[in-house]
């Protein structure tokens, strides 16, 4: 896979736009505050946030107006203002391969970056009008649910599957279906779709961002430092247990054993080797194939549109996101 699940004709051109829409957005009158802005920026990152709202506009018009490259760029800023500040919650040291904000600036600076990120994508939303004003806006909201209900489960052994899928919706899933929904909207706004279009869109949207975070837990659970550009087993030492764990704690043969090495923190040192007792388990298998329901589900909602190329391009991108796991 490359830098996106799907390959569409013009979407580097179409990301080139964003780029330099990013630039843009994250200057501010204020040198040394424009560096703590760009710095995330610069450090790279895949932009799949625009690349959705691009895909969702090109499977309605084959094409992606300026207003839908800022959509994307709006919903990509908030991405980006959740990372400063999930990383000062973390007290991460690296992101994107890079010294995080935090690291680089301190704490303070590093959150009122975040917001001065909220604070552009909540201006360009408006004015693209009122409801992506409002989406965007709840789902600032569906981001901060999402993360405080995964906070009450930290160190929770007993933590229930129904409350990491909610978690999940909200920190990860909720922001990809609203970028998705935003290219729709636009092309609603000229009159290129209709309501049933944006709904199919934004459930596809949804549906891979559900991929998008269990592929994500599993990679914590299987990547390298290197290939995650950050600590692997992060979330094994922030307490955070995700599916592949809270399955892998069933397991009639590692679960006790599973068990008794969570609950608490656990050191640095202990890291691999609690990795390795999940991985013996069938924790991941059975991450992997509530996966691949999701990837079918984006792959359903699709049929609800028209079929053409992009529609085309766009199935299999759920199995494709899975099928980037690098294997050991
Ligand atoms: C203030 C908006 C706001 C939110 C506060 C911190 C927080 C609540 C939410 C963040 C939750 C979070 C960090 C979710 C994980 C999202 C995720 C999957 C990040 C990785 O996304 P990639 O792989 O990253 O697209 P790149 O670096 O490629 O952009």
């Amino acid at each position: 896979m490359g830098k996106q699940p799907f390959s569409l004709p013009g979407l580097a051109d179409d990301l080139q736009r964003v780029e330099h829409a990013l630039a843009a957005s994250v200057k501010t009158g204020d040198e040394y505050m424009s560096s703590v802005t760009a710095h995330l920026l610069s450090a790279g990152g895949k932009r799949f946030r625009p690349a959705l709202s691009i895909a969702a506009a090109s499977a309605l018009v084959g094409s992606a107006s300026d207003d839908v490259v800022m959509g994307g760029c709006a919903a990509e800023l908030v991405h980006l203002g959740s990372l400063y500040h999930d990383d000062v919650m973390d007290e991460a040291a690296t992101r994107r391969g890079t010294p995080s904000a935090n690291i680089r600036f301190g704490n303070v600076v590093a959150i009122l970056a975040g917001d001065f990120l909220l604070a552009k994508a909540s201006e360009i939303a408006a004015d693209l009008g009122t409801e992506i004003a409002g989406l965007l806006a709840r789902t600032i909201g569906q981001l901060c649910e999402g993360q405080v209900l995964e906070l009450q489960d930290v160190w929770n052994i007993d933590r229930h599957t129904d409350r990491y899928f909610r978690s999940i919706n909200g920190k990860t899933a909720s922001l990809m279906a609203t970028a998705t929904r935003i290219g729709a909207l636009v092309v609603l706004d000229t009159g290129g779709a209709d309501r049933a279009h944006v709904d199919a869109l934004t459930e596809y949207g949804q549906r891979i961002g559900m991929v998008f975070q269990i592929v994500d837990d599993v990679l914590d659970l299987v990547a390298t430092d290197e290939q995650l550009g950050k600590p692997a087993g992060n979330d094994l030492v922030e307490g955070i247990y995700t599916l592949p764990v809270i399955h892998g704690l069933t397991d009639a043969r590692y679960g006790e054993e599973l068990r008794a090495n969570l609950g608490g923190p656990i050191g640095r040192s202990d890291v691999d080797r609690v990795r390795k007792l999940v991985r013996s388990t069938p924790g991941i298998d059975h991450a992997l194939t509530v996966a691949r329901e999701y990837a079918n589900q984006a792959d359903l909602a699709l049929l609800k549109l028209p079929q053409n190329d992009v529609t085309g391009a766009l199935r299999g991108s759920g199995f494709r996101i899975i099928d980037s796991i690098p294997h050991s």
